[in-house]
């Protein structure tokens, strides 16, 4: 072997062993400290040594890639051909990012699929499932295929020494079978997702008054529930009296309204298995969002109007415990809006239970207009009435 080759490989062996050393105690003293920071120290000073562990690594690449440039200019010097083929590499790499980019898609959907929500414990929640897997199902064949095409025919057709580029800038065949085929797959799922939703959201009135009505206002940060009582109706509501009452009437309930006396305050929603529900929603302050998941329901709440959404629950609480296999698994409705500081804290318990849990918990409610309430309106009506009889004293 000849001599000064000798030299300049076993020169770059060395350069490149001290530099994986150095990296390896680097990585190492940096893990050392993410560790003894996590455990310590706040958040900002855990990003700060992963941001260094980055720089390291960054400037490990840029010393490898100082290695080689010496490895190749000394090769240059002593005349001899390119040492490493960048074009056989960069073709290598598209091959290897290929499997591992296919492996990474492979892993996030066997190890992260597996956190995605349970079965739709709703009627409409099936059919809205049904639509988000055929639209995965079709976005994965599509990702799978393009970017085999687009990695494997760069690994495929690296440049060589002889090979030469065709000039190849049109072909309108090709440009037809692009267009048109993602033109129907588009379409199709459009269309397929407007008449589902047209199917959720068209009830007609006899369906609407048979539902149990249920009353929510949003305001920060936290959810007020009014059961509709024996009569099936929420009592009107009127948001120049929010606060009254010497500040009980928190919703702004019209006390005139006779509806509004059966109404119920809970701290939990109960309902009813395979029993339609509706949930006419509203806010008093900012935009809240109402969210339950494992229905597949979300609507938001406006300030100053009335949304709604109504629904039919299939799975009791305890079924799905037992579908799960979570023992303490619980239905929940979240805000999904971001609307302040404690917007993480807007929850709210929920409950599927058969029909005669349901009838057994409902007559343990209590109305929403307490005693003090009643009395405090009754003094208020009083006055009104002694104010406007000296009114027309006055007048007189
Ligand atoms: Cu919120």
């Amino acid at each position: 072997m000849n001599i000064k080759k000798y030299l300049n490989l076993k020169s770059l062996l060395a350069l490149l062993a001290v530099t994986v050393l150095t990296f390896q105690q680097g990585m190492a003293q940096a893990q050392d400290a993410v560790e003894t920071v996590s455990k310590n120290d706040g958040l900002g000073k855990m990003v700060s040594y992963y941001l260094l562990l980055f720089l390291l690594a960054c400037v490990f690449i840029g010393v490898i890639g100082k290695v080689l440039q010496v490895y190749e200019l000394t090769r240059r010097f002593q005349g001899k051909s390119e040492g490493i083929s960048w074009d056989k590499v960069n073709g290598f790499l598209f091959g290897f990012f290929l499997i591992v980019g296919l492996y990474g898609v492979y892993w996030s959907y066997t190890v992260q699929g597996n956190q995605i929500l349970p079965d739709a414990a709703s009627e409409h929640g099936v059919k809205i499932d049904n639509m988000f897997n055929i639209t995965l199902i079709v976005t994965t064949i599509a990702f799978i295929a393009t970017h085999i095409l687009l990695f494997a025919f760069a690994y495929k057709y690296k440049r060589t020494k002889e090979s030469k580029a065709l000039y190849y800038p049109h072909n309108n065949t090709l440009e037809k079978y692009w267009t048109v085929i993602p033109a129907i797959v588009f379409t199709t799922l459009v269309v397929m997702g407007f008449f589902t939703w047209k199917g959720i959201t068209n009830i007609s009135p006899e369906q609407e008054k048979n539902a149990l009505q249920i009353d929510v206002t949003a305001h920060q940060f936290a959810w007020e529930v009014r059961y509709s009582g024996k009569d099936n109706v929420s009592g009107k509501k009127n948001y120049k009296l929010i606060g009254s009452l010497g500040g009980l009437n928190n919703l702004g309930v019209d006390l005139s309204d006779k509806r509004n006396y059966d109404d119920l305050k809970v701290s939990e929603i109960v309902l009813p298995v395979n029993k339609s529900v509706r949930f006419t929603l509203t806010s008093i302050d900012v935009l809240h969002s109402f969210y339950m998941p494992h229905f597949r329901v979300q609507m938001n709440c406006v300030p100053g109007m009335s949304t709604y959404f109504q629904f039919t629950p299939t799975i009791t609480t305890a079924e799905m415990q037992k579908k799960t296999g979570e023992a303490d698994f619980k239905y929940e409705l979240y805000c999904a809006k971001i609307c302040g500081a404690s917007h993480y804290n807007m929850k709210f318990p929920v409950r599927v239970v058969t029909q005669s849990e349901y009838d057994d918990w409902v007559k343990e409610q209590k109305p929403y207009i307490t005693e003090q309430m009643k009395e405090k309106y009754q003094l208020a009506m009083k006055e009104n009435i002694t104010s406007d009889k000296n009114k027309i004293v006055s007048n007189n």
